[in-house]
């Protein structure tokens, strides 16, 4: 095993590089090392790997630890020469990222919701923020239902994953919300998506 990722079983982030790792066939070469805190009580979080403490980080036996998620999938799909990621220049390139970022922007949003919560005692949370970061994810789901389906079909890519990534955690985290609601073809690629054996794997757990 020659890299080291260290993991939470409920991050959409790690998640991420874990349907990567599966869908390229290097799960093998990766030891997972379980990390919990937050920016309040960092934790196990890897503080001296990742000086902004977050998760995923990858130690790998040729250079610095990687952060964040992006990079480090971008570094194992080059590692396999895998191509979730269009050529440079290739048609799509610019909008394949795109879709990862939105994912990512997501998740981010819902993350930032649950630390809201956890993190302020209840008497301090601001539901305008809590709102506001909804209007967020709202806004992208509607983005994506009428603008970006054609781009979540075709041969597996990275805003695939990120995107099947996200809309599990608002299941996970936040599914009293109903994200479904008003976006029934991105409801309707989810359940495929999920279906994958990748997915499958690693859905998302509470520990
Ligand atoms: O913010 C902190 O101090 C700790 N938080 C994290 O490490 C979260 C875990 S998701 N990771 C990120 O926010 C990474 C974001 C980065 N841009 C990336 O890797 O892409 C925790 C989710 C949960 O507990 O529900």
């Amino acid at each position: 095993m020659s890299l080291r990722l260290y993991h939470n079983d409920a991050s959409p982030f790690v998640r991420k590089v874990m349907v990567v790792l599966h869908e390229t066939g290097q799960l093998a070469d990766v030891e997972l090392v379980h990390a919990k805190g937050s920016a309040l009580s960092p934790g196990s979080l890897p503080t001296t790997r990742n000086p902004l403490g977050k998760i995923p980080a990858l130690d790998r036996p040729e250079g610095a630890t990687l952060y964040d998620s992006r990079v480090i999938c971008r570094y194992l799909d080059a590692r396999a020469g895998a191509r979730l990621y269009p050529a440079p220049g290739h048609s799509g390139e610019w909008e394949v990222l795109t879709l990862e970022a939105t994912a990512d922007g997501m998740m981010d949003a819902a993350v930032l919701m649950v630390y809201e919560t956890r993190l302020r005692p209840a008497d301090k949370v601001i539901p305008e923020i809590l709102e506001a970061q909804w209007r967020k994810i709202e806004r992208s789901l509607d983005a994506l239902e009428t603008r970006w389906m054609s781009h979540l079909s075709g041969p597996l890519n990275i805003a695939h994953v990120a995107m099947g990534c996200a809309l599990d955690y608002l299941d996970f985290r936040h599914g009293t919300r109903d994200w479904r609601a008003g976006h029934p073809e991105l409801a309707a690629w989810h359940v495929g998506f999920t279906a994958r054996e990748s997915m499958v794997a690693t859905m998302p757990r509470q520990i």
